[in-house]
């Protein structure tokens, strides 16, 4: 069993050395880490290179495309090779690297998915304001809503997919390019008939860098919600 973690970065220079380092001490299953940079003007990258460390592989892009894409060429990078979990985590230490003992563990159970999930019971988040914290309850109701879906965070960044889901799942027609992407997968996954665990985790607040969250992701991910629902049949 092989797992492979893949991690988009932009500007994540004060935490993308101590995320790995947690990762690597506190996962106790086989993995390898992909971190997938979009030539981060703070040196992400030439950080990531610099780490002496067999586990450890970058993907270092040109431009700043988008969080989609990053997870798209990670996860086709890995489906080339033998893996047979692909973890997704955000590079600014908000996925607690703890919880992926009983999150792969899970997956092994025979779900297709494992979500990390903020708003099950006995899940939350630290750090974040009272009023970031009701924008995201407010945007995952949204898409819940619209889309018809029983899971409870649906644009939870955390997540595991298994090799044969991803197989199943038709990357090529992912739409999304900003953070509707999580959602999007999530979706096309239900509609292929995969079932997802969720598991409660308590999310961090970023407390170093600065967020990437823009008007234009904020507007592709209302108006996507309703692409998905009208568009979207199977894959
Ligand atoms: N490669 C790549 N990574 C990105 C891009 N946009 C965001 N990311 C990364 O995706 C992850 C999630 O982005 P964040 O900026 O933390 O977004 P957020 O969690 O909604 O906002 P915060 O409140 O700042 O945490 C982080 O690891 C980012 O560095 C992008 O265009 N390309
Ligand atoms: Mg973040």
């Amino acid at each position: 069993m092989n797992t492979l973690i893949i991690i988009p970065t932009y500007n994540e220079a004060e935490n993308i050395q101590s995320l790995i380092s947690k990762i690597n001490s506190t996962f106790d299953y086989k993995h390898h880490i992909l971190v997938v940079d979009d030539s981060s003007p703070d040196g992400t990258a030439e950080i990531v290179e610099e780490i002496d460390n067999s586990k450890i592989s970058l993907i270092n892009r040109k431009n700043k495309n988008g969080l989609s894409s990053a997870y798209i060429s990670g996860l086709r990078w890995g489906l080339k090779q033998d893996y047979d979990f692909f973890v997704q985590m955000d590079g600014d230490l908000s996925h607690p690297p703890r919880y992926l003992n009983s999150m792969i563990e899970a997956i092994q159970q025979d779900y297709d998915f494992v979500v990390g999930s903020r708003y099950k019971e006995r899940g939350g988040v630290e750090k974040w304001d009272k009023i970031r914290e009701l924008l995201s309850r407010c945007a995952n109701l949204y898409a819940r809503t619209i889309l018809g879906m029983k899971l409870k965070d649906v644009t939870s960044g955390f997540n595991i997919w298994k090799r044969k889901t991803l197989e199943q799942m038709d990357l090529d027609q992912i739409n999304s390019e900003g953070y509707s992407f999580q959602v999007e997968m999530k979706y096309r996954a239900n509609k292929n008939g995969f079932s997802g665990c969720e598991l409660p985790i308590i999310f961090k607040g970023r407390e170093e860098g600065s967020s990437k969250m823009s008007k234009k992701i904020i507007f592709e991910a209302i108006w996507m919600i309703w692409w998905l629902r009208f568009n979207i049949n199977k894959k």
